[in-house]
């Protein structure tokens, strides 16, 4: 019950719509998921790990269809078509909602509808956003308890402001022919259908808190994005946050968890989010940042005592794991891990590597954000952090130097357009291909992308202090395959000389295509690279480069006439100065 009319009916509307057995206002309370966690025991959505070595940690296995994010079927229902552009699946909002309303006619029969009230950002943050999820799956309510601020605190700031994000799921029959992920950014409404997995059900996360947001982040002067937020404490204190988004497989959580190599004695990385970034201008003219989450929900494999030791201290307790192995004393085991053997697979039989892997390539982790031991109390700051430097990166195996800085925010804005990542084994289809991924927004960007890149290039007029904005490539190889550049702890010396640059501390080699570091200010010290490869990583090769400009020029073309021309003008400029230099 809720002294909101418009909950409150809305409420009445989906119940009526889809007969739940039961209706459950969540408050978030200890006991309350005490009640759900125990319930789901008793039904097998849990599955109790080893207690003694990872008190409160849980095993869900997921219907073995139902494991990643479906972008195929994930739409943006725009009134107009070009609203959604060339980036997203557009369907007619009418239709969309005609379809949805008969998938979810009756679907909750004999379940309990879990009214979920969330709010994006710490509860009293001006930056922050609310919303309210209903969803028939007990294990999507327990993954928002720890993915966002939810229960009885959300809902009494719902009843304050009047106005949440509505979103409804349900698992459905958990059919793939009939599992649609539906957004009305018009009218701030989410609805998800058949899939019980992370980004297509937690509907805070993406859905919310990237596609909903971006849109609404346009009309009302802000950006939501796909980023990381860490803050570099210098041995002097003095901390500086950067903002970094990364395509898929590029190590964002790792970057967001960095533990620095021996000789930063007295340097530290604090995490403040490992994906979403909710950034608005602020008086002074800077750009202030809050994590709209408040856990992490992570990629398990690989995850591991030498990548990423923050990671690994954080899931002893308190996690639910989907979709991981099971060691023969019940912990949970992934590949990479360790070298234990495991017993059991992600699907619940016995492990038998000529089978497949023992955990799903895509099985996570949930777990409270505060359970990092990199985590900042800024985390919480109502006020945000000040954001220093803006970081776009991708894997690319040639060309791209190791870092560079924009020449300006309008070429920061087309440096982060031209994202790009060349496609792994992991994935299917040929090796090696470049894949643009602007601002690592292409699967959540929820509106066109011309108008989006728009959006950015007003900051310039919102806000005298913009962050500088740069790019890196931790990825790049040598003739004989091998990387260049060690990375992992190893890019703090990267970071370093980001935020050298934010002072105004070192120089700067000017290239037609950015400003490069002077391989001199790069710290060097016990560095595994030598010097003539680092050289190597900071030189512009200006005939591959032209090529590369052309092929970003095709991507930008397809975007048309709402392309900002200043676009085309900064690419221009980068393609005249590589001439000039040739
Ligand atoms: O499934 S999620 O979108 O939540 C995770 C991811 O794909 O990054
Ligand atoms: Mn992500």
């Amino acid at each position: 019950m809720t002294s909101n009319q418009v909950l409150q009916q809305w409420v009445e509307e989906v119940s009526e719509l889809t007969h739940p057995e039961n209706i459950h206002w969540c408050s978030g309370s200890d006991e309350e998921n005490q009640q759900l966690v125990d319930s789901m025991l008793a039904s097998g959505d849990f599955i109790e790990l080893n207690q003694e070595t990872h008190p409160g940690c849980y095993l869900h296995r997921s219907d073995p269809n139902d494991v990643a994010r479906v972008e195929q079927v994930t739409y943006i229902c725009t009134s107009q078509r070009d609203d959604a552009g060339p980036n997203n699946n557009w369907m007619e909002p009418a239709g969309a909602r005609a379809k949805m309303r008969a998938l979810y006619a009756g679907c909750m029969r004999g379940r309990t509808m879990y009214i979920v009230p969330y709010c994006m950002g710490p509860i009293d943050s001006p930056l922050s956003r609310c919303g309210v999820e209903i969803t028939d799956s007990p294990y999507v309510v327990a993954n928002m308890r720890m993915m966002t601020r939810m229960g009885s605190a959300a809902l009494a700031r719902i009843e304050r402001e009047g106005t949440f994000v509505k979103g409804l799921h349900s698992i459905g029959d958990l059919d793939p022919e009939r599992r649609f992920i539906m957004h009305f950014p018009e009218e701030l409404m989410i609805q998800s259908f058949g899939s019980g997995y992370g980004g297509n059900a937690l509907l805070g996360k993406k859905c919310h808190a990237l596609r909903i947001a971006s849109f609404q982040a346009r009309t009302e002067g802000w950006l939501a994005e796909h980023m990381l937020i860490v803050g570099v404490e210098s041995p002097r204190g003095e901390t500086h946050y950067i903002a970094a988004a990364f395509p898929s497989a590029c190590g964002k959580t790792n970057l967001a968890m960095l533990i620095p190599p021996a000789q930063y004695d007295g340097w530290k990385i604090w995490t403040i989010g490992d994906d979403i970034c909710w950034m608005q201008p602020g008086e002074d003219g800077r750009l202030w940042a809050i994590n709209p989450e408040s856990g992490f929900f992570g990629v398990a494999p690989g995850t591991a005592a030498g990548t990423n030791p923050n990671a690994l201290a954080m899931l002893n307790s308190n996690a639910i794991f989907t979709n991981v192995g099971v060691t023969a004393d019940n912990q949970p085991w992934w590949e990479g891990k360790d070298d234990e053997v495991p017993v059991t697979d992600w699907r619940g039989n016995p492990y038998d590597p000529e089978v497949g892997p023992a955990a799903q390539p895509n099985s996570r982790f949930t777990v409270p954000m505060k359970q990092c031991p990199s985590y900042s109390d800024e985390a919480e700051n109502p006020g945000g952090v000040p954001i220093s430097a803006i970081v776009f990166g991708g894997r690319r195996e040639r060309l791209v130097p190791l870092v560079m800085e924009s020449k300006s925010w309008q070429h920061g804005v087309l440096l982060g357009a031209s994202m790009a990542s060349e496609t792994t084994a992991a994935a299917t289809g040929a090796v090696g291909v470049v894949r643009r991924d602007p601002m690592a927004m292409k699967p959540f960007c929820g509106y066109n992308f011309a108008d989006y890149w728009s959006h950015w290039l007003t900051f310039t007029n919102r806000a005298d202090n913009l962050p500088s904005i740069f790019h890196v490539n931790w990825f790049r190889k040598d003739q004989d395959g091998n990387f260049m550049w060690p990375g992992f702890g190893d890019n703090m010396r990267v970071l370093e000389w980001i935020i050298n640059r934010c002072k105004g501390e070192v120089g700067i080699n000017e290239t037609p295509i950015g400003g490069l570091p002077l391989p001199a200010d790069i710290n060097s010290t016990d560095l595994d690279t030598d010097s003539a490869t680092l050289e190597q990583l900071l030189e512009v090769d200006s005939a591959a480069w032209s090529a590369e400009v052309e092929q970003i020029r095709e991507y930008l073309e397809q975007y048309g006439d709402r392309l900002p021309a200043r676009m085309i003008a900064e690419l221009d400029k980068v393609a005249a100065a590589l001439s000039a230099s040739a």
